[in-house]
């Protein structure tokens, strides 16, 4: 009697070890990779390009200018979908730059009130640019339609790409007026400004009275900035006023780091990782600038504030791109 009670302990204590284990199993497959759904609209909409209000005719992807910070780990299979909205007059395409596929098959256009569903593994950690590829592309990046996707490393945090205490999501764009001329947009004719996550002087209350917000941080802490050139034609002489960029990560990739850099130059399409820390002795300021004087004096500079006071909520979980 005793024997049966203690062989039926046994048999439940074995299954119960084996569903444990069954179970991490499982947990450890589904955390290594996991299938991130992302569905975005492609839209034609009326969007605000200043701090004073100034709308503008855009195409975008969700109403946005950037479209929404897609942030996957290393590994994850992405599933697509796009909706090109039944009321739009373009057809539209999703082009991730972290994406391995066909051009011609999961980059292709979609038309109004058709979609697009596809599938790619983020094989290469990093930070990626993604944008319509449709035709006249050049229209269709200079009219707001790109963004950014975070492929963060499987490995995690590294003392080669060290925990953040904040990030921030930078995008720059060149702005032509005029929103039908896609020959001055591709000849790189008449842009009259530079926008940063879709506004002129977005985060620079020194420059524009109007500018609400400001990039904000703690002295010494260090802050993660990625980085994404939208624009048409131009290279972006990325520097940070009163600063020096503690590492460059070329692409994202924690395996590529360049130390100490001024100025680092992003190519057009190109996304790059930039981290910065402030003296911890006294609060600081930088502007963060496109030392291209053409394109930082028509928009291209963002202050980052470096205070004791700093909204401990800025550049922390969602809120890496301040809208
Ligand atoms: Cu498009």
């Amino acid at each position: 009697m005793t024997c049966m009670v203690t062989g039926k302990k046994t048999m439940k204590a074995i299954i119960f070890i084996l569903n444990v284990i069954v179970g991490l199993a499982l947990t450890s497959q589904v955390a290594f990779a996991k299938t991130v759904k992302v569905t975005m609209h492609a839209t034609e909409n009326m969007v605000v390009i200043d701090n004073k209000g100034t709308k503008y005719p855009s195409m975008s992807f969700d109403g946005a200018i950037p479209g929404p910070v897609v942030r996957v780990k290393q590994g994850d299979i992405v599933d697509f979908t796009l909706i090109n909205d039944k009321k739009n007059k373009y057809s539209h395409s999703m082009d991730f730059h972290a994406a391995i596929v066909d051009v011609l098959d999961e980059f292709s256009e979609v038309k109004p009130g058709e979609s697009k569903h596809y599938k790619f593994e983020a094989k290469y950690p990093g930070v990626f640019m993604y944008h319509c590829g449709a035709s006249p592309m050049q229209q269709h990046i200079a009219r707001g339609m790109y963004g950014i996707i975070i492929v963060d490393p499987a490995e995690g945090y590294t003392k080669a790409y060290p925990k953040p205490d904040r990030e921030y999501v930078l995008i720059q764009s060149q702005f032509f007026p005029d929103p039908e001329d896609h020959k001055a947009m591709l000849e790189n004719r008449g842009w009259t400004n530079a926008l940063i996550n879709g506004k002129i002087f977005h985060y620079d209350p020194v420059h524009d009275p109007n500018a609400k917000l400001a990039l904000q941080s703690k002295p010494g802490e260090l802050v993660r900035i990625f980085f994404v050139n939208a624009n048409i034609n131009l290279p972006v002489a990325f520097h940070a006023i009163a600063g020096v960029w503690d590492k460059v990560y070329p692409n994202g990739n924690p395996k590529n780091v360049i130390y100490g850099m001024a100025t680092y130059n992003v190519a057009v399409s190109e996304a790059s990782t930039f981290d910065i820390i402030s003296p911890a002795d006294r609060p600081t300021n930088n502007a963060i600038v496109d030392h291209s004087m053409n394109a930082a004096m028509r928009g291209a500079i963002t202050v980052l504030m470096n205070t004791p006071d700093a909204d401990p909520k800025m550049g922390k979980g969602d809120n890496i791109l301040p809208r």
